[in-house]
């Protein structure tokens, strides 16, 4: 298994201010009305990675104009099973607003989504800043408040749920809902690689997974974030809530759902689709 550790480096732009924030609001139009779109590079093929980021961080700010706050941060496909389901390989960070946030056992409106799935991961949360290049996980663990079970619900806003990696990045990595629970631990008094996962839909078993899935260490995907912000001059604060990705494959989930992850020695994460 080759696993593209390395962040896209290609500092340039194709797209014009303008085009970008075209796109910004185009691709957050269809997140806020929960109508799918095709993919941004069908019709702008030329899309650099830069392009991606900056349609991205425009819909950030879009939203901070509109009041909202960015609660957090996540990475996507840094395991495996992610990168197999969507075909690409390399991870990819996308921001997390107030309005994203579910509590746990709580309802989400699935008439508010276009195609939801659920994803197992494991959250930090840090307590120093982390600035790239050169995090590692040595950094990250040395920044850990605590870290915490989390679920997130994706859905891109892409007819089909296809899209290439340069298309996801603008379409701010398929985030829309998380909900966080369970029991928070210390760092030192849990194995994140081997720590298991357990996946139930209406409660029947649909995927079951290990930390180490991500990335090796969930830990490295923090480092990761944290370089490929550092490519934009941009920093982890401290107190920031990081999902690292998803463990195991999404799942696709329908209203009328209940969903509940259990995380070995954590307690579990629930949530129900109305
Ligand atoms: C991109 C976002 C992936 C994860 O945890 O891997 C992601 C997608 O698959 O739509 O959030
Ligand atoms: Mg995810």
């Amino acid at each position: 298994m080759t696993v593209v550790t390395e962040t896209p480096n290609e500092a340039v732009n194709a797209l014009t201010d303008e085009q970008i924030a075209v796109l910004a609001e185009h691709v957050e139009n269809a997140e806020l009305k929960a109508q799918d779109i095709t993919k941004i590079t069908t019709e702008y093929p030329q899309m650099t990675w830069k392009d991606a980021y900056d349609i991205q961080w425009a819909i950030r700010a879009r939203k901070e104009a509109r009041g909202n706050k960015i609660v957090g941060m996540k990475m996507g496909l840094t395991s495996w099973a992610k990168m197999a389901q969507m075909g690409v390989e390399t991870p990819c960070y996308g921001f997390l607003a107030d309005y994203f946030s579910v509590p746990d056992g709580g309802a989400i409106q699935t008439d508010q989504l276009i195609h939801p799935k659920i994803e197992a991961e494991i959250a930090f949360v840090t307590n120093k800043p982390l600035k790239g290049p050169g995090v590692h996980i040595g950094d990250v663990l040395n920044a850990t408040e605590f870290v915490i079970p989390a679920v997130e619900v994706i859905d891109s806003r892409y007819e089909n749920f296809r899209f290439d990696l340069k298309s996801v990045v603008a379409d701010n990595s398929s985030s829309t809902r998380f909900i966080t629970g369970g029991m928070m631990a210390d760092v030192k008094d849990v194995d994140l690689k081997t720590l298991g996962v357990v996946m139930e839909i209406n409660g029947e078993i649909v995927e079951v997974g290990a930390g180490a899935a991500v990335l090796g260490h969930p830990a490295s995907s923090v480092a990761m974030l944290a370089n490929m912000l550092g490519e934009r001059g941009e920093e982890l604060p401290a107190g920031t809530f990081v999902m690292t990705g998803g463990i195991t494959a999404a799942v696709t989930v329908n209203k009328g759902d209940s969903i509940c992850v259990r995380y070995q020695g954590l307690g579990s994460v629930s949530a129900r689709f109305v």
